[in-house]
């Protein structure tokens, strides 16, 4: 996935995730992190989006309004745009509820920084938690993406295609791409 692991529900926790949030964005000024942001997606799509950023506090702040249902924000270093369903799929997570059921794509043509595969909180790679980084991305949530036959192998290949968080809520599907045949058509 992506820095799902940073955005945990309780106070505590959603108060670290705004410090080391802030603390790796604090010097991106609200252009700079638009340009960073929306780098996750192809250009027609980044360019249409929502942009939102996370506060100090843990609030969302829209820096920008879209057009096109979609959002692009930052976890962390991770960039993402998300459609509307996954923007539902992600706020559930974070709030450590079901998501809803829906089918959502998010954008991560930027790849990510590395999470665990099977502990969607896991803050950081340990012996046992399957770490996996994984390069330019599409991801599929709800439930729909299990049907996707994709592995659900806890240590995949992640230039291929594989199932996240596998027997989990929040599984979903990671669609490795070609990230400059993406974005510069
Ligand atoms: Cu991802």
């Amino acid at each position: 996935m992506c820095a799902f692991r940073t955005t945990l529900g309780g106070a505590v926790l959603l108060l670290g995730f705004a410090v080391a949030t802030t603390a790796q964005q604090g010097a991106a000024s609200d252009s700079e992190y638009i340009a960073q942001a929306t780098s996750a997606a192809p250009k027609s799509v980044g360019d249409g989006a929502t942009v939102m950023r996370v506060e100090k506090d843990g609030s969302m702040r829209t820096l920008r309004p879209g057009n096109n249902g979609f959002t692009c924000l930052m976890m962390g270093t991770d960039k993402m745009c998300n459609d509307a369903n996954s923007m539902g799929f992600i706020g559930a997570m974070m709030k450590h509820m079901p998501p809803p059921d829906k089918v959502g794509i998010s954008y991560m043509l930027a790849g990510d920084e590395g999470a665990s595969n099977t502990d969607p909180y896991a803050t950081s790679k340990t012996p046992d938690n399957h770490w996996v980084v994984t390069g330019p991305h599409l991801m599929v949530f709800g439930a729909p993406s299990k049907a996707l036959g994709y592995t659900r192998d806890k240590d995949p290949d992640p230039s291929k295609p594989y199932m996240m968080w596998a027997g989990t809520p929040y599984e979903h599907a990671m669609i490795p791409v070609h990230a400059a045949e993406m974005r510069d058509p």
